[in-house]
Formats: structure tokens, C-alpha cells, sequence
């Protein structure tokens, strides 16, 4: 099994609490969708919760943590951009403030789970990958030269999101990455970055996007350059937006593999577990499922 957190600052039982959350952007549905979920489920509970929006800045995340910590919350959840915010994350523990993650791991080796900081709370990104491979294979018959429109650079989604498709697709021949690059997980740069991608390789059938929102600065892309999208490139992505269900549902989006963003019950049960018992795993792994043609236009209402 998942080892416990024991080591971690610990957290006393109280009724309500001061919990801060340093979010890394709200450039996109999903980024909203997780504060909206964290911001009810504190209010639903009667903590008191401070947000900060770290723009998508790795140097403005660290300032909005430092500026958290010295608040003095009482636990501090944290959405690191990239990897590289381990040591930010040292300086909480130090402080005596129990830390954790949502939705991005940082660099191990300089802050443990269960250390520097109680349990990163994620979905199986590798996982995703893997299923994102599996859908791609279905869309083109196993036959693809597919451009790989990667998530922001150094953060953990991106890493293993690529890490599960790379792996996945050993097992399928005829399915190739011709290019791969990141555009930061943005609907404006996965269509610039597509645009540009387009170009240097025509032969092109598919598209790979580590995120709903750059599949579809994709797809606006595919249409600009007079292609289909559906019929001439497919596409294939990962977190379940409105937007996507209905680009599933219109034919445009093959599939998309949920990564679901409504952290806020699962990160207070957490917390208050924390706080009761003093050990949680070092891990929890969200539930994900798969929208494509058969399930998308049933899910849009309730989607983000
Ligand atoms: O897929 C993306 C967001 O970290 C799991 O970050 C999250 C990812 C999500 O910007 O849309």
C-alpha cells in the first residue's frame, strides 16, 4: 500500500480552519473549476479560505506562497506550475505549516510527501497518457503521424502525460509522433503553436493534446489551414471541459480523457483527516473517466 504521512507539521483538531490556496492560474476552465470547487467546499465547511492566482509565473507563485506562509494559515494547499517549487514548499514546512498538493507533484528529491509536505492529492497523469494512446489508436485505425501539443514545460501533467503516451504507443507501429512541443497548456498557444506545426509538417493526421484547451486552439487551427478536423487530423485530449464534450460531440474532438477538477471535497476530507487521525497516504489518486462519442453530449451540462 501508500505510505502515511506521519512526519509532516501536524495539524490540530478545531471546527473550523484558516487554509490558504495558492492557485497557479485562471487562464483556463479547468483552473477555474478547481478554486470554484475549493472556494464552496470551504464555505460549505465554515473555513476560511485565501486564494492567490500565481498568473501562470513560476516567480510570482513563490512570492504569493512566501506572502501565504507568512499569514500563518493553518494548512496551505498549493497547484505548482512546474516541478521546480520544492524548496518553496521546504520554507512552509519549516514554518511549521502542514502543505498539500493539488493537482501537480513538485521535484521529490527536494520536498518528500510525508516529509516537507503531507500528500499531493492527483489523478493518474500516466495513466491518462495511456488512455489518451488508446483512443488515438481508435480514432486512426493505428495508423497516425501525430504532432504532440505538450502542457506547461517542467510541470508534472505534462511530464508523465507524455511519459504515458510515449509508452503506449510503443505498442502500436503505425502510430508516430512527428513533432512535439509545448504550448503551456493555453487555447491561444495551442492554436498559434498548431499553426506554426501545420506548416512544417503537412503530412500530419492527428493531434495529441495534453489538454482540452489547446486541442481546441488546435482544432481552430486545423479549420484555418482548410483541414477537417475529425476527418482529416484527428484529435485526441485530456480533462473533460465543456467546450471539448461539445467539440466530442460535434465530431471535431475524437475523445477526451477526464482529469477531473473539483478537488475541494476530496482536499478537505483530507485535511480534516489529517487533523483527526495525523496520517494520510502520501498519495491520493483521483477517479477518472473517458468522454467520447457515446457519452460526451449526455455529460455537457454538468461539465465546467
Ligand atoms: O489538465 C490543465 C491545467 O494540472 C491536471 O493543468 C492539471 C492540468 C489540467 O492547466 O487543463
Amino acid at each position: 500500500g501508500v505510505p502515511m504521512a506521519t512526519a509532516a507539521p501536524k495539524l490540530p483538531v478545531k471546527d473550523t480552519y484558516t487554509v490558504a490556496f495558492s492557485q497557479n492560474a485562471s487562464n483556463n476552465p479547468w483552473r477555474l473549476a478547481e478554486t470554484a470547487s475549493m472556494r464552496e467546499e470551504a464555505e460549505e465547511r465554515g473555513h476560511q479560505l485565501t486564494v492567490t492566482d500565481a498568473n501562470n509565473e513560476q516567480a510570482k507563485q513563490i512570492q504569493d506562497i512566501k506572502g501565504l506562509i507568512a499569514q500563518k494559515p493553518d494548512a496551505l494547499f498549493i497547484a505548482p506550475i512546474t516541478e521546480q517549487l520544492g524548496n518553496v514548499v521546504v520554507e512552509a514546512a519549516a514554518a511549521g505549516i502542514p502543505v498539500f498538493l493539488l493537482d501537480r507533484d513538485v521535484d521529490n528529491t527536494v520536498a518528500k510527501p510525508g516529509e516537507q509536505f503531507v500528500t499531493v492529492i492527483v489523478s493518474d497523469f500516466v495513466q491518462q497518457g495511456k488512455r489518451a494512446a488508446w483512443a488515438m489508436a481508435k480514432a486512426t485505425g493505428g495508423n497516425a503521424k501525430i504532432i504532440e501539443l505538450e502542457g506547461t514545460t517542467g510541470s508534472s501533467p505534462a511530464i508523465d502525460r507524455k511519459k504515458g503516451f510515449d509508452e503506449a504507443i510503443t505498442q502500436c507501429p503505425g502510430l508516430e509522433v512527428v513533432v512535439s512541443q509545448s504550448a503551456d497548456f493555453t487555447r491561444a498557444e495551442g492554436q498559434s503553436v498548431t499553426e506554426t506545426l501545420l506548416q512544417s509538417h503537412p503530412d500530419a493526421t492527428a493531434i495529441y493534446a495534453h489538454n482540452d484547451e489547446m486541442a481546441l486552439g488546435a482544432i481552430a487551427a486545423v479549420r484555418a489551414a482548410g483541414k477537417v478536423p475529425g476527418s482529416d487530423i484527428q484529435v485526441v485530449s485530456i480533462d473533460g471541459s465543456r467546450d471539448a464534450l461539445t467539440a466530442v460531440d460535434a465530431g471535431e474532438l475524437f475523445a477526451t480523457v477526464e482529469s477531473n477538477p473539483r478537488f475541494g471535497p476530496r482536499a478537505f476530507d483530507t485535511m480534516e483527516q489529517y487533523a483527526r487521525e495525523g496520517q494520510v497516504p502520501v498519495q491520493l489518486v483521483l477517479e477518472d473517466r473517458l468522454f467520447d462519442k457515446a457519452n460526451a453530449a449526455q455529460n455537457i451540462a454538468t461539465a465546467y
